[in-house]
């Protein structure tokens, strides 16, 4: 499978070879990393809820944010593992970018909170794999994004903020956990490749606990 922040990242120093002194000056960044917030309710990414309740049969959206990251993102894979049998996220039609689909970038018509991708996004792995939720070809129940900004004219802004939200529906009582899967990873002008699972600049990556709960004056039994 094509990995969109690798690719990115090659194609960048094809554009970036006129302005290479910007890799120089790049810096150390321990504390930047990524995390599942799991209420939108009072905000998006600010604060970052590690856990949330909602019912039985309800529509819940989480966020996966970059948090307190030196440089904008300018290529990110989003990839999300869940249990099905707790909550499953409706596919949308891939259209156009991708941009507004589930995962759903913080670009295009939809966007999460003040910082937003940036302009010239496009969410189609240059025109071969859109925003699926629940990728057919990895075992397991699992959400994939991979999006890349306009490398011929960059104007990427997101620093701290939500890279996706995922939207689910809540579909049987109990705790879920939904997780960042070790491909996370996001890539910025200056060749930084930051990797959940280590690699050359690992970056810490927390999940998020979904607590399911039975729907108020609601009868049945989940
Ligand atoms: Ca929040
Ligand atoms: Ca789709
Ligand atoms: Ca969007």
């Amino acid at each position: 499978m094509l990995k969109a922040a690798g690719i990115a990242t090659l194609i960048a120093a094809l554009f970036i070879a006129t302005a290479g002194q910007r890799g120089a000056t790049a810096r150390a960044v321990p504390l930047q990393h990524l995390a599942i917030d799991a209420d939108l309710s009072n905000g998006v990414c600010d604060p970052v809820d590690p856990q949330a309740v909602v019912v039985k049969g309800a529509m819940f959206q989480v966020a996966v944010c970059l948090l307190d990251a030196p440089e904008a993102a300018e290529a990110i894979t989003v990839h999300v593992g869940y249990d099905s049998k707790m909550v499953v996220p409706p596919e949308i039609p891939d259209a156009g970018g991708g941009l507004d689909d589930n995962p759903d970038a913080n670009a295009g018509v939809t966007t999460f909170g003040s910082q937003t991708l940036g302009v010239g996004w496009d969410c189609t792995t240059f025109g071969v794999s859109w925003p699926v939720a629940d990728a057919p070809l990895v075992p397991g129940s699992d959400a994939l994004i991979n999006c890349n900004g306009d490398l011929r004219n960059p104007l990427n802004t997101l620093h701290n903020g939500a890279l996706v939200v995922i939207t689910f529906q809540a579909r049987k009582r109990g705790e879920s956990r939904v997780r960042l899967l070790p491909d996370t990873s996001y890539s910025t002008e200056s060749f930084h490749d930051y990797n959940c699972e280590g690699g050359w600049e690992p970056i810490r990556c927390e999940g998020a606990a979904i607590e399911i709960s039975k729907p108020e004056n609601a009868h049945h039994r989940s």
